[in-house]
């Protein structure tokens, strides 16, 4: 008997009569399906079996997406936009709950899918990447008026370069799958890196750069854009919607969508950040929240670049040496290409730190 169709799909409250499914998109972490209805004016919906490994507490995960999804469409409707095609909505079950717990105890939800809209793992224009830049911008600045304190963490640490570091280090001591060996390189480029990895946490700490609804996971293919207007439309993951700082996001952007390459492009030759992209998601990007930043998470953007790719490179190679438990791979070396790709990413940001600052500093004066 299929589970999924016999016993999950029933449970969600779609308009029309479900008739089949088939596994979609590109994510790392949950299982996304679309489901296919018959005699409705919608035709599809987004169905996703969560990750019970990666996140401890989907009751409270779950709690932040409904209270985010909530605040953004009432917040999209009232400056006139459409909030079914714009913004996520969940799709409640027969008895009005957001998800469905099923009889092995993992969780399902359902959201509106979002037609006539693609995502890409790689860029292939700057004018998307600019878009996707926009779409994040205005996610932060949309959330500004949400009191970060009312969402749960739903990983904590996330962007903890510090702990990010100490599990790495704890996996190459470890060893346990024996593979230290064939990831000497990548190891010890990891270790070479002297940057402050306390940099951002001491920053919060001191209240120097404010605590935010930040999304913490705003890679390219977590953005829909318009196949007609080639509009960014809508922000997808909101599994990582938590408090954070601005430069997460940014830093993370930069490194998924302004390299030259897909992330896990294992031709290291083809992989640096390309700078009319670095250019176009800047530009995309400040347009819709300079004005909410201060001065300080603007001066930090460069660091959280450097930082937050660093720490991609620290959590693929932690988890080649672990056995892959954590991100999804669709080859044996996955995790391990992952992170040289990143660690070459890196480099190159490296060498282009100033230039990032005074292509920011000229992108803000030019606003
Ligand atoms: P993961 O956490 O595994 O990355 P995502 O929520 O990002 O899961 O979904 C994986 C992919 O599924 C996305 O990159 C996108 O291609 C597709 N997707 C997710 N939600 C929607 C939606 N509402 N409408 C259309 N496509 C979607
Ligand atoms: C995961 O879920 P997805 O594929 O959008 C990961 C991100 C990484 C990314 C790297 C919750 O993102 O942090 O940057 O893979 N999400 C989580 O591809 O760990
Ligand atoms: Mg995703």
């Amino acid at each position: 008997m299929d589970h999924i169709l016999n016993n999950v799909i029933p449970k969600f409250h779609y308009l029309g009569v479900p008739v089949s499914y088939q596994a979609y998109g590109n994510g790392n972490i949950n299982l996304t399906y679309i489901v296919n209805v018959q005699n409705a004016p919608v035709k599809r919906y987004i169905l996703q079996k969560i990750n019970g490994e990666v996140f401890a507490d989907i009751t409270s995960l779950m709690k932040n997406v409904e209270n985010v999804t909530t605040f953004l469409s009432g917040k999209i409707a009232a400056s006139g936009g459409n909030k079914d095609r714009e913004c996520l909505s969940l799709i409640p079950t027969s008895d009005g709950k957001m998800y469905y717990v099923d009889e092995y105890g993992a969780f399902w939800r359902s959201y509106n899918f979002i037609d006539r809209a693609f995502c890409f793992d790689k860029a292939e224009k700057p004018d998307h990447v600019r878009e996707s830049g926009k779409a994040f911008g205005r996610f932060l600045r949309l959330l500004d008026e949400y009191p970060a304190e009312n969402l749960f963490e739903t990983i904590p640490d996330f962007h903890n370069v510090q702990k990010r570091f100490a599990a790495f280090t704890a996996a190459v001591d470890a060893d346990h799958k024996n593979r230290a060996v064939t990831a000497s390189k990548e190891i010890s480029h990891a270790l070479r890196f002297k940057d402050d990895l306390n940099y951002f946490t001491d920053l919060r700490a001191k209240s120097l750069l404010p605590v935010r609804v930040t999304h913490n996971d705003t890679k390219f293919n977590n953005v829909m854009i318009d196949m007609d207007t080639e509009r960014a439309v809508c922000v997808l993951d909101l599994d990582t919607v938590m408090p954070g700082l601005s430069a997460y996001d940014y830093g993370d952007s930069i490194r998924s969508c302004a390299s030259s390459a897909e992330e896990d492009e294992a031709d290291l030759s083809k992989v640096y950040l390309d700078d009319r992209l670095f250019d176009a998601f800047t530009r995309g990007y400040l347009s819709e929240c300079a004005l909410i930043l201060s001065k300080k998470e603007i001066e930090v953007l460069p660091t959280a670049v450097i930082l937050i790719t660093y720490e991609l490179a620290l959590r693929f190679l932690t988890d080649y040496l672990n056995g892959d438990e954590y991100f999804r791979i669709r080859k044996p070396t996955h995790n391990l290409d992952r992170a040289a790709n990143q660690l070459k990413l890196l480099s190159d940001m490296e060498y282009k730190t100033l230039w990032m600052s005074s292509a920011i500093r000229r992108i803000i004066n030019q606003l």
